[in-house]
């Protein structure tokens, strides 16, 4: 961990798991949940294999919702505990000019922090975005968390001892939801330089993303490249809003959004396939990534949706 590297908290509050049959476009193995105030509200636990992961997002503010795989002997008190109470404190040393502290505090984070596995999980929504991914999940214990700061507040972090902020322990059980592989309308690969629209294209309406983990990689050794997608009006930082899901700097992830967020995927492993829904209004979009650098690394991409 390089000292002056400021983590991210997680946090997010879920609910919601069912095993309901398919009706039309409804998902079978479907964990849906509800943001309030700084929680996730829902079911905590979820069959195995394609799992669909839905946020509704009406808790007035940007939040995500970062899945991610624990490895064996580490528990969700251990994460909050030793990780994100401690990337909280590193960054209200950095907040306060003290990068000395912060980097005292950062050299205590253990080393299996190497070790959980990010496993994609609803990106960036905006208040009133419902956001939903899908992504093969095996059984195990998983942590779904939003890790967006407001007032230099992580909302995965609790000050209260033993409580948790929006970081929800999920239990991926060994049965199988029997869901199948989601159909796409555009694929999107992401590669070590960037996005490429693969085959497909957005449009008007429901969107169905494929989204490709070609290549993937770790920035500042702990995140990797995904993608969020952001509206672009004329009055949009287009700037401002490619940076705004890097956490590293104090400011970044930071409430209120620069811009109108309406959905994306979490990093997942290289070779990963993993999909999200978009809705979209005809309009201009750009997709970016919770990296350093996000342009100057490649992902930042642009496109248009036309009326149909
Ligand atoms: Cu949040």
């Amino acid at each position: 961990m390089k000292p002056n590297v400021i983590l991210p908290a997680f946090v997010l509050s879920l609910t919601a798991c069912s095993t309901e049959p398919l009706l039309g476009e409804q998902p079978a193995n479907l964990l849906e949940l509800e943001v309030q105030g700084l929680s996730f509200v829902g079911p905590d636990t979820i069959k195995s294999g394609w799992t669909t992961i839905r946020v509704n997002n009406t808790g007035g503010m940007t939040h995500h919702a970062l899945v991610y795989r624990l490895p064996d002997g580490i528990t969700a008190e251990m994460v909050d505990e030793q990780i994100v109470e401690p990337i909280q404190r590193i960054l209200t040393a950095a907040i306060g000019g003290d990068t000395e502290k912060a980097a005292e505090i950062a050299a205590t984070i253990p080393a299996w922090v190497g070790d959980l596995v990010w496993m994609g999980g609803p990106g960036m929504m905006s208040d009133g975005v419902t956001g939903e991914a899908t992504m093969y999940l095996e059984p195990g214990n998983y942590i779904l968390e939003c890790y967006v700061k407001t007032d230099g507040v992580q909302h995965n972090y609790n000050p209260e001892p033993g409580e948790f902020g929006m970081m929800l322990p999920l239990t991926v059980v060994a049965e199988d939801g029997g869901m199948a592989e989601p159909d796409a309308n555009v694929t999107l690969t992401l590669t070590n330089s960037g996005y490429e629209i693969t085959d497909g294209a957005f449009r008007a309406g429901d969107n169905d993303v494929r989204v490709k983990f070609e290549e993937q990689r770790l920035y500042n050794n702990f995140v990797g490249h995904d993608a969020h997608v952001f509206r672009i009006d004329d009055d949009t930082d287009v700037d401002a809003a490619v940076r705004w899901p890097d956490f590293f700097p104090t400011e970044g992830q930071q409430t209120p959004a620069p811009a109108r967020f309406v959905g994306g995927i979490h990093d997942m492993p290289q070779g990963a396939t993993g999909y999200f829904k978009l809705d979209l209004e005809p309009g201009e979009y750009g997709i970016t990534a919770e990296i350093p650098d996000a342009a100057k690394n490649g992902f930042f991409k642009r496109f248009s949706v036309d009326t149909d």
